[in-house]
């Protein structure tokens, strides 16, 4: 069987590694829609040695889809969610608009991949912070249950989309060539800094990207009081995240058995050599499938604790990969088909 798809957004970052997937896992498409704002319409972009044309958005650009794959930003989920829907189309909305929407699965396929087949046309694809540390965690979790998570991360420019890429090295090379670096894509200047994540804070202090680990954690783990606390951090690096995780149980957690867990989980690697000093790196993780993860160790302060670092390319499976991964699961388990749809 093979499918008929649209990507929402196809020009942009995660668009155009969506496109790169599609065709790498060799997708079984019968037809494939590019589609973005009025800006790019008549662009062509190549899919396996052709050139194919990208269509302004519309109404009728979805009918007869059997997927719309859409990284777009959360304004324009919104607007054509509806559409979408009634088209009969199943939607993987790489967007933040519905994750938290109780009717709405947010799925990491190596961690609840069940819960996809309850979508209602729109399945969820989660924050890419989110999406690599549970990648990391379920499986530690399958042996003991963690109680609680403290993560710090620090996050690429890829994560605020193609034109902050660009930027980093713009911002670069205007640094060293003594001039003032451009500031659009981000409040301040990224190259040669960091700062914390610039999405609006809440009452208790927490910014929005730091809220997306807390609540899509709980939600994809299953686990509603799961306590999780997270500072997130930009930092001069171009599409790989990186992040600090400690742990804590209710017994200590055998080291020996950490890593073999983490060696074995699908969709993780285990990349330690102690000897070397030589733990996940972003330049390992870029271009990768896999999320990289090393340096288990006991924390020093607390018997049930663990400490681990890992590092996942943030445009693959923070973002396009595990989209289409969603897209493979749902069309090899014949999950297209919702009950509501025909209600
Ligand atoms: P366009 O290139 O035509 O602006 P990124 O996350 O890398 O910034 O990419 C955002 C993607 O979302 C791009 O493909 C962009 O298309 C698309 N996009 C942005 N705004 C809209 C909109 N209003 N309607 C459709 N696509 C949009
Ligand atoms: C970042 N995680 O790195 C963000 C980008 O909710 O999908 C993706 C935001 C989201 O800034």
């Amino acid at each position: 069987q093979s499918y008929r798809v649209a990507i929402l957004g196809a020009t942009g970052a995660v668009g155009t590694e969506l496109l790169a997937l599609l065709e790498e896992r060799n997708f079984p498409l019968s037809e494939l829609k590019l589609l973005a704002s009025p800006r790019s319409a008549g662009k062509k972009l190549k899919f396996k040695g052709e050139e194919l044309t990208i269509e302004a958005v519309s109404e009728s650009a979805f009918e007869g889809m059997d997927f719309v794959l859409a990284s777009a930003g959360g304004s324009t989920s919104k607007a054509w969610a509806d559409a979408i829907v009634k088209a009969g189309a199943v939607m993987v909305d790489n967007s933040s608009a519905f994750r938290m929407d109780p009717q709405v699965p947010l799925v990491v396929p190596e961690v609840n991949p069940a819960a996809a087949q309850n979508h209602q046309g729109i399945i969820a694809n989660p924050n890419c912070t989110t999406i690599l540390m549970c990648v990391a965690l379920q499986p530690l979790h399958d042996i003991q249950p963690i109680r609680r998570i403290v993560v710090s991360t620090y996050q690429s420019a890829s994560g605020a989309g193609a034109r902050a890429m660009e930027e980093v090295k713009q911002q670069t090379q205007a640094i060293l060539n003594g001039e003032t670096p451009p500031t659009e894509s981000f409040p301040y200047p990224l190259a040669f800094n960091l700062f914390p994540h610039n999405t609006t804070i809440n009452d208790q202090g927490y910014c929005e990207e730091e809220m997306k680990m807390v609540n899509e954690t709980r939600k994809i783990m299953s686990v509603p009081d799961l306590k999780v606390t997270a500072t997130c951090i930009r930092v001069p690096v171009l599409r790989a995240h990186a992040e600090s995780i400690n742990l804590e149980f209710d017994q200590p957690f055998d080291l020996a058995a950490a890593r073999q867990a983490i060696a074995k989980a699908p969709g993780a690697e285990l990349l330690e050599d102690w000897e070397k000093n030589y733990f996940p790196m972003p330049i390992d993780a870029s271009g990768k499938d896999d999320v990289l993860v090393g340096r288990i160790r006991q924390d020093i302060s607390n018997p049930n604790g663990l400490e681990l670092w890992l590092c996942g390319d943030q445009i693959r499976k923070g973002a396009a990969l595990n989209a289409v991964q969603i897209a493979e699961l749902v069309a090899q388990n014949n999950w297209l088909e919702r009950p509501a749809a025909s209600a």
